[in-house]
């Protein structure tokens, strides 16, 4: 990295390792307090390189034991991983949360890995914003790479792809039979499909049918999901894992997908942040704007309607003059 053009001092430290100041900083995102914005776009420069993993999946798949075993891999390859563990459900209270803390405590005392769970702050765009900026802040504090687990519900599954470079999507063999009924956004966002507890049987045939499932999915890109099969307890398929990670990681480089996703990412975040402007202002002046005020007037005594209302109010007030 080339010389700090005068980064905030809690940038800095957070720079040179300080992991308070990283701790702190993630919280300020977290609770969405403006004192994170100067870190944070300070530290913008320095980020957008490193691989961005999702784990997502339903409840109860593996995707923490996975993340536990890759994690200790990584560290003996002598790699440094962050991993964020998302759970848009209960605030502060999800048992799985409190779970994959536990499990991951065991390395509290390991500088090379950084865990944090992040609960919801309301609507999937403010998780997916959110993470973004807890994972820039993990590769502007060194980090080689980080994971996102989302603890498994639809819309933080779809979010992922706005956060993760590979999205690797955590099924197990008894959904088998289910497979054709799986979500439609499943396969959209997985570029990977890791049919985990394939100890148990039924595997093969799960593997099998996402398989064929995938050859018919997206191509756009022009990378087709791959199937690996893993079970965290035998151990196996760990390394098949990584090895398909890293070949999408690859693939990314090479066929320019990773200027191309990140370019589709930060138009999404951009449009969101206006969004949430435009939001906030659009409620404020139907309270305080004379002219407003008496436009939802109308739609409340129903002599125009909330869409032709949306409408007009954009017109006017935010198209390009
Ligand atoms: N049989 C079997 N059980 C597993 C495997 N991986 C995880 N589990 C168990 O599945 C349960 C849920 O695992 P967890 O990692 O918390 O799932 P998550 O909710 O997707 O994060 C735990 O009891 C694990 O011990 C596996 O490969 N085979
Ligand atoms: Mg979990």
């Amino acid at each position: 990295m080339s010389p700090a053009p005068r980064l905030p001092p809690a940038a800095r430290a957070i720079v040179a390792g300080d992991r308070r100041a990283l701790a702190r900083a993630i919280t300020a995102v977290e609770n969405d307090d403006p004192a994170a914005r100067p870190i944070v776009r300070a530290l913008y420069p320095r980020t957008g390189k490193i691989p961005v993993i999702g784990l997502t999946g339903p409840l109860g798949v593996g995707k923490s034991s996975l993340l536990s075993l890759l994690i200790g891999r990584l560290r003996t390859a002598g790699r440094s991983v962050g991993a964020i563990a998302v759970d848009p459900s209960s605030p502060f209270s999800g048992g799985s949360v409190l779970g994959d803390r536990i499990r991951l405590e065991r390395r509290a005392d390991d500088d090379g890995v950084y865990f944090r769970s992040m609960a919801s702050r309301g609507e999937a765009g403010g998780i997916a914003a959110a993470t973004r900026e807890v994972a820039r802040l993990l590769e502007a504090a060194g980090f080689d790479l980080v994971f996102v687990e989302t603890v498994g519900s639809g819309q933080v599954d779809v979010a992922i792809r706005e956060v993760a470079t590979t999205s690797v999507v955590v099924l197990v063999p008894h959904l088998g039979d289910d497979v054709q009924t799986l979500k439609a956004g499943l396969f959209e966002i997985a570029d990977i499909f890791d049919v985990n507890k394939s100890d148990l049987p039924g595997a093969d045939r799960a593997a099998r049918d996402l398989s064929e499932l995938a050859s018919l999915g997206r191509s756009a890109d022009g990378w087709t999901s791959r199937i690996v099969r893993t079970s965290t307890t035998a151990p196996m398929g760990l390394d098949e894992l990584w090895e398909a990670i890293e070949a999408h990681e690859r693939f990314l480089d090479e066929s320019g997908g990773r200027v191309a996703g990140e370019r589709r990412r930060l138009a999404r975040e951009i449009a969101d942040r206006v969004r949430e402007h435009v939001g906030r202002d659009v409620t404020v002046r139907l309270d305080r704007d004379r002219e407003l005020r008496s436009l939802l007037d109308r739609v409340v005594a129903r002599r125009t309607d909330p869409i032709s209302a949306a409408d007009r109010l954009y017109r006017q007030r935010y198209r390009a003059r």
